[in-house]
C-alpha cells in the first residue's frame, strides 16, 4: 500500500526510509503536501526510530531576571523600556527566592533569560549566577540566549571566550534556544532589526559547544515569514549541528500576536503548527529531539504533535510571579502545569513520560517527592 495519495510525498518517505538527507527543496515540498496525516506518520516514524514511545518532560521553572531591553523585537510583548512603570530588575535577594520555591516544588531546572538592559553591570549576571549556585548547586541553570552572550561581548567589551568561560565559572550549565527567530534576511531584519544577525547567532552556538556545553535552538513561525525562511533557518542550523554536535533539541515557537506590534496578524493555524513540527523532524536529522511547547501551542495541540515528530513537552514551567516572557494561547495567562497533568497529556497520548534533567537523563525520584 502507499504511504500517501500524494505521490511527492511518497518519493521523500521513501528517501526518509533509506535514511538520506532531506534537501532544502524536499522541504518545500513537504510542507507544500496536502496529505496532513501522511506528513505526520513519517514524521512519527522517525521520532519512533530514535525514541520509540519515550516522551520526555521535566519540572523546571522560567526566570527573566530584567523585561528591560532596548532590542525592540516587533513579535516581543515582553520587553519595557527603563522609564516604563511596569519595567522590573530582580535583585538577588529576590532572585534567590523565586528559584528556592522552585526547588522546594522540585524543579531541576532555572531556564534564565531576560532583557538586553544596558543600565546592568556585568557582574549582575555572574553574581545572579554564582549566588543561584552557592544556594542551590544541584539546579541546573540553562542560562542566557546566543543574543545575551552576544550583547554582554560587545557591552561589555570581552571576547566571546571570555564571557563564555566568565558565565561558565559563576554557574551557567547550558544555554536555552531563544533568538533565533528566523535567520534569513530580509525577514530577519523586518522583525528583529537591532539583533544579532544569523551569523553571529549560529557561530556563538557553535564557540558554546566548543566550550562543552549543550545548547538548544528554536524557530519563530507564522508571522510575516515565508515557507522559503522556515525551510533556509532548518537547512541553517542542521549545518551548525553538523560541524559543532552541541544542539539538544530543536523548539520551533508558534508566533502569538496579542500584545507585540504585530498584533494584528492571525498567528499560525493548528495545521500550520503541525505541519511545522512535522517538517522540522525531518529535516533536523542531526538533532536528537523536538520539543512541543505547550504553553505557544496550547495543552491539546501540544499533545497532537507528539504523534507529529516531537518527544518533548517541556516542563511544569512556574513563572517567577511577574509579567512573564511567556506567551499562552489557551492556558489564560496560566503558565503552569502540573506534573501529574504533563503524565497524563502523555500517556493519554498512548506514550510513555519519563522524567527528564535538562541533558536528558531519567531523574529518579525518592518515592516521597515522586
Ligand atoms: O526568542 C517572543 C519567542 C523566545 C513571542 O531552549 C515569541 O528549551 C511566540 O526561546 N509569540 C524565547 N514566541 C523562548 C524560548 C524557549 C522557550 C521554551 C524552551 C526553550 C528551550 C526556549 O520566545 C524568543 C522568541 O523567539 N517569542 N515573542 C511571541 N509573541
Amino acid at each position: 500500500m502507499e504511504f500517501s495519495h500524494d505521490p511527492r510525498l511518497n518519493e521523500l518517505a521513501s528517501k526518509v526510509e533509506a535514511g538520506e538527507r532531506l534537501s532544502f527543496e524536499d522541504g518545500l515540498a513537504l510542507f507544500a503536501s496536502e496529505d496532513v496525516p501522511a506528513l505526520g506518520r513519517l514524521a512519527d516514524t522517525v521520532r519512533r526510530r530514535l525514541h520509540g514511545r519515550v516522551t520526555y518532560y521535566n519540572v523546571n521553572r522560567h526566570f527573566n531576571p530584567t523585561n528591560v531591553c532596548y532590542a525592540d523585537c516587533k513579535f516581543c510583548g515582553f520587553f519595557r523600556t527603563p522609564r516604563q512603570p511596569d519595567a522590573y530588575t530582580h535583585n538577588i535577594e529576590d532572585s534567590l527566592r523565586i528559584a528556592g520555591e522552585a526547588v522546594r516544588e522540585g524543579a531541576t531546572e532555572l531556564h534564565i533569560v531576560g532583557g538586553l538592559n544596558t543600565k546592568l553591570p556585568f557582574s549582575y549576571f555572574t553574581d545572579l549566577l554564582s549566588s543561584l549556585k552557592a544556594h542551590y548547586p544541584r539546579l541546573h541553570l540553562k542560562a542566557w540566549t546566543m543574543v545575551e552572550l552576544d550583547h554582554f561581548a560587545r557591552f561589555y567589551k570581552m571576547t566571546d571566550e571570555e564571557v563564555i568561560s566568565k558565565l561558565r565559572e559563576a554557574g551557567m550549565d547550558s544555554c536555552p534556544g531563544g533568538g533565533a527567530e528566523i535567520f534569513r534576511e530580509p525577514t530577519r531584519s523586518m522583525i528583529c532589526a537591532h539583533k544579532t544577525d544569523a551569523q553571529r547567532w549560529l557561530d556563538l552556538s557553535g564557540k558554546v559547544h566548543a566550550a562543552g556545553l549543550k545548547t538548544n535552538a528554536t524557530m519563530l513561525y507564522g508571522h510575516i515569514e515565508a515557507l522559503e525562511d522556515r525551510v533556509d533557518h532548518l537547512v541553517r542550523l542542521r549545518e551548525q549541528q553538523d560541524k559543532s554536535r552541541g544542539f539538544q533539541c530543536f523548539i520551533p515557537l508558534a508566533f502569538y500576536p496579542p500584545g507585540s506590534q504585530l498584533a494584528h496578524l492571525p498567528g499560525p493555524s493548528g495545521v500550520d503548527s503541525l505541519k511545522t513540527m512535522a517538517v522540522s523532524r525531518l529535516m533536523l536529522d542531526n538533532f536528537p529531539h523536538v520539543k512541543s511547547y505547550w504553553v505557544m501551542l496550547g495543552k491539546r495541540l501540544a499533545q497532537v504533535a507528539l504523534h507529529y515528530g516531537a518527544n518533548d513537552l517541556d516542563g511544569t514551567i512556574t513563572e517567577g510571579g511577574e509579567l512573564s516572557e511567556s506567551y499562552s494561547v489557551e492556558s489564560n495567562g496560566e503558565v503552569k502545569m502540573s506534573k501529574d497533568e504533563i503524565v497524563a497529556l502523555i500517556e493519554d497520548a498512548g506514550l510513555q513520560a519519563v522524567e527528564r534533567d535538562t541533558l536528558y537523563r531519567p531523574v529518579e525520584r525518592e518515592p516521597a517527592h515522586a
